[in-house]
């Protein structure tokens, strides 16, 4: 029997009637609708989003949802059973940093929807209640998922275009509310995903152009599994070290004399030319991910998944000695997946912490879950979580009476 603890997915059913019951207690109402945002991991392209490069990302099983009903009066109310009191305020008074905290990611989407002009000056307010089978704090895009729920919502209640033109511009805005509202400097594959995903396949998502393109990622029907390992190392992306990566990427290119590292290295630039250790180490990193997520790609349209592994473990080692993101937790239950037999494993989201991702033989997850426990309690760490990586469905509207995927 496994000792491993897992986090498993929550149906529709049961999120709907939790936010529901959860809506009515605080609001003394029924919502107009609810909508769902997937959670995310990222297969490969780590930390190169911000710098207009390639990620390839895959949303969750895992969903955030929002019950929403307009109002007419300028509040904006949101309640959460997740984290901290509700935060009641005037749409008006939104801004950079207030609110601080969960309601930020909330309160952003609809600041910044307002400054994108998708929602009118005249726009009435919400009542927002939350609920989630996402992980918070775990890398696993909890923020994200939340702010692309509550985005198609507001679209679909004004009748905004939702085909991927129009997903696109709500990821835009909700990439908005994260930098300049919750004040995180993140880069967009996390929006992208949660918007423009496609069940059974991987998101190409290429930073320079926009675009966003699903990749059939079969794994199941090739006996495979994607592990995801929530070492429940805290991790933080306004903590500062995200933003100094950030900064470094945008030096080097600016030093370089390109608008960004993917153009420096498409033109075949030497990052060696930067002189700097720690800037080279930085730019190399982002560089020779951008080549593994090619090399990804041409692995996946030949069906030689088990290939990949190699290729996660390269891109562990780089964002952890180059890119200087991981942390003796990840590093551990990294080095002990593939001690137990998985293809390839790696570090996967911001870093400092967070979750790894690692690709398994179906018939031999317990197993390797096991082993990563046990591995993770003989060094002294926090016990990981697993979840099981199901390349599923982006954000939409909650059919009523739909039945979940996966209870
Ligand atoms: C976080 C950010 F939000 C993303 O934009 C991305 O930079 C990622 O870290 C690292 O690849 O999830």
């Amino acid at each position: 029997m496994s000792g491993a603890v897992w986090v498993d997915p929550v149906s529709d059913t049961a999120l709907v009637a939790a936010v529901t019951a959860g809506f009515r207690g605080e609001f003394g109402a029924d919502p107009e609708g609810v909508w769902t945002a997937p959670g995310r991991v990222n297969l490969i392209g780590e930390h190169v989003d911000y710098a207009d490069g390639l990620s390839l990302p895959v949303a969750l099983p895992h969903r955030t949802v929002v019950a929403v009903r307009r109002r007419g009066d300028g509040m904006l109310r949101c309640a959460s059973s997740l984290g901290g009191p509700p935060w009641y305020g005037r749409v008006e008074e939104i801004g950079p940093g207030s609110p601080s905290g969960w309601a930020s990611y909330l309160a952003g989407v609809v600041w910044a929807m307002r400054r994108e002009g998708l929602l009118g000056n005249d726009f009435g307010g919400a009542d927002v209640c939350v609920e989630s089978s996402v992980p918070v704090g775990a890398g696993l895009s909890s923020s994200a998922a939340l702010e692309c729920a509550l985005a198609l919502a507001l679209a679909e209640l004004s009748g905004l275009p939702t085909d991927d033109a129009g997903r696109a511009a709500l990821a835009a805005c909700c990439v908005r509310a994260e930098n300049e509202i919750a004040l995180a400097p993140t880069g967009g594959m996390d929006q992208a995903v949660a918007l423009r995903a496609r069940a059974g396949h991987a998101l190409l998502v290429d930073s320079a152009d926009g675009s966003a393109t699903p990749v059939p990622l079969d794994l199941a029907g090739e006996g495979l599994a994607l592990l995801v390992i929530d070492t429940r190392a805290p991790h933080q992306l306004v903590d500062g070290q995200y933003a100094q990566r950030r900064k470094s990427v945008e030096e080097a290119a600016a030093r370089l004399g390109f608008a960004s590292l993917r153009e420096a290295a498409d033109a075949g630039t030497d990052m060696r030319e930067l002189t700097d250790p720690t800037l080279t180490r930085r730019a190399r990193h982002v560089v020779t991910e951008i080549v593994r997520v090619r090399e990804t790609l041409a692995l996946m349209a030949s069906g030689r998944y088990r290939e990949l592994g190699p290729v996660l473990t390269a891109s562990h080692v780089s964002l952890r000695d180059d890119f200087e993101v991981s942390c003796a937790e990840l590093d551990c239950v990294v080095e002990a997946a593939v001690a137990a037999g998985a293809y390839g494993a790696r570090m996967t989201g911001g870093g400092f912490g967070g979750s790894a991702v690692a690709l398994v033989e179906a018939s031999a997850v317990d197993a390797v879950a096991e082993s990563v426990s046990g591995a993770a309690r003989s060094r002294g760490l926090t016990e990981p979580r697993f979840l099981a990586a199901v390349p599923s469905d982006p954000a939409r509207r909650v059919v009523a009476g739909r039945v979940g995927r996966v209870v």
